[in-house]
């Protein structure tokens, strides 16, 4: 069966500031929160590997962006540093930091790559997380100036914009799981970050709107499509909150333009609900995206749960499911993830079926996969287990696009291997591989491969 994509199909790669630049404390850039918490907790990341060590893009981006049209990229994802770019947070620009990012987007250009430019991935600067990041409502404006200043710019040549990378994820990680800074462990001050990340992403989408630049916004979002043990009605409804809680929180308010009214009234009944103002809901509708990056990597499987909730311990999204390995699933050995390469159909018909068929990409999609050194031969990464995974994805994206979903493109997570948060270089990502102590570069066999799909848009 051959694979045959639509001409204009978005090929490429993601990344992110933070885990390619380098240069983290240099050429006027700030420290972010994951500066602080290396500083403070070097012992939480993988070898103890920070966020100085990177595949050095701030001096090596010429060469990143020449193997890129190797790789017969047509779109890149990168993001632009707020603490690079402002370092207070608020106030002055960077020139350096105009030099740099207006460099790359001119050589993307000139190179027949489309910058796709994100604003924030997980790098809050530490300026604003000193006066309570997220928590406070200032730091929404901040943000805002921060995206108006970016489209300002860099507006007349990038004219694919995201305001947040993932942004469930540093909820999760900083205020209700423990894997981010600042490590707390709240669910209601976890609601108001999550709130006030929604209220800024519509900020500055109404700036972007009410400056008439040219392009698209949009934000990409991580989906995990929750999947029930079984057709038992307890089970059903597990799935259906985690679906609220983990997809629907953000999902909604990007494409509809409000939450949904069962998260409101179950977050109400049990007093987590933020604090809002007047005004908010008129705000959050005016963050409707123009384009939905979607993230996908594993499925969510919940049942019921098995022992009563305790109403005295603090309240978490788990008191409505358990998470429920399901026997026989594929994993990735190598990463300790699940692979349901279906997950990725089931997501664009979701989005099909119930918001519309709005204009979408996947916008991360990627096997990580330790020491992958082993799998070198004769000088390359015989990287068939990732060739697979891809293809795999692809063809299910393919059946979702007969079908009429409106999705436009395909992005691997990630060009380069590259430092990723607190497991650091654990799990190798990248097309490319990094040797991080000479900063070779060697193109994977599935870069190879992907180059090939890439330029004949499609694969048999
Ligand atoms: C996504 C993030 C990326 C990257 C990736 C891999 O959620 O957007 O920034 O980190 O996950 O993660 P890990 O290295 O933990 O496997």
């Amino acid at each position: 069966m051959h694979y045959q994509f639509p001409a204009d199909f978005w090929w490429g790669s993601a990344s992110s500031a933070p885990q390619t630049e380098g240069a983290s404390l240099q050429f006027g850039k700030s420290e972010t929160i994951w500066d602080r918490w290396f500083a403070e907790s070097p012992t939480r990341f993988h070898r103890q590997v920070g966020p100085a060590h990177t595949s050095g893009f701030y001096q090596h981006w010429r060469e990143d962006i020449a193997l890129l049209k190797q790789l017969r990229h047509n779109t890149f994802r990168t993001s632009i540093a707020w603490s690079r770019l402002i370092p207070d947070g608020r106030g002055a620009v960077n020139p350096e930091a105009v030099r740099f990012y207006n460099q790359v987007i001119d050589e993307m250009l000139s190179q027949g790559i489309t910058p796709f430019i994100n604003l924030f991935h997980f790098d809050m600067p530490m300026a604003m997380q000193q006066i309570g990041g997220w928590e406070n409502r200032e730091v929404v404006e901040a943000y805002a100036q921060y995206a108006q200043t970016c489209f300002r710019l860099f507006g007349d040549r990038v004219k694919h914009w995201f305001t947040f990378n993932e942004p469930i994820v540093p909820v999760e990680g900083g205020y209700l799981y423990d894997f981010h800074y600042p490590c707390v462990v709240d669910f209601r001050r976890a609601a108001t970050v999550a709130f006030h990340t929604m209220l800024a992403h519509a900020r500055a989408v109404q700036l972007f709107r009410e400056g008439e630049y040219a392009g698209e916004i949009g934000i990409i979002l991580n989906l995990t499509p929750s999947y029930p043990r079984s057709t038992h009605p307890a089970d059903q409804q597990a799935a259906h909150i985690a679906d609220l809680f983990f997809n629907r929180s953000f999902l909604d308010p990007a494409l509809l333009g409000h939450y949904p009214a069962e998260l409101v009234a179950l977050l109400e009944e049990h007093q987590q609900l933020p604090v809002s103002q007047p005004g908010d809901s008129a705000l959050l509708a005016e963050g409707r995206v123009d384009v939905l990056g979607v993230n996908y990597y594993q499925p969510r499987r919940v049942k019921c749960r098995d022992a009563l909730v305790n109403p005295h311990s603090p309240f978490m999204p788990e008191w409505f499911f358990d998470h429920y390995a399901m026997p026989g699933r594929k994993m990735n050995p190598y990463r300790g993830w699940e692979i349901y390469e279906k997950g990725i159909y089931d997501i664009l018909s979701n989005l099909r079926q119930h918001y519309g068929n709005p204009r979408c990409f996947i916008s991360e999609n990627g096997m990580g996969v330790e020491d992958e050194q082993r799998f070198e031969q004769n000088g390359q990464i015989q990287d068939d287990y990732r060739i697979d995974f891809v293809r795999e994805h692809l063809i299910w994206l393919h059946r979702a696009l007969q079908e009429g979903s409106h999705c436009l493109g395909y992005h691997m997570w990630t060009f380069i291997d590259n430092w990723s948060w607190s497991n650091a270089y654990k799990n190798r990502y990248g097309f490319v591989q990094l040797d991080l102590d000479s900063q070779q570069r060697r193109v994977k066999k599935s870069g190879e491969w992907f180059a090939r799909v890439a330029s004949e848009r499609g694969f048999t």
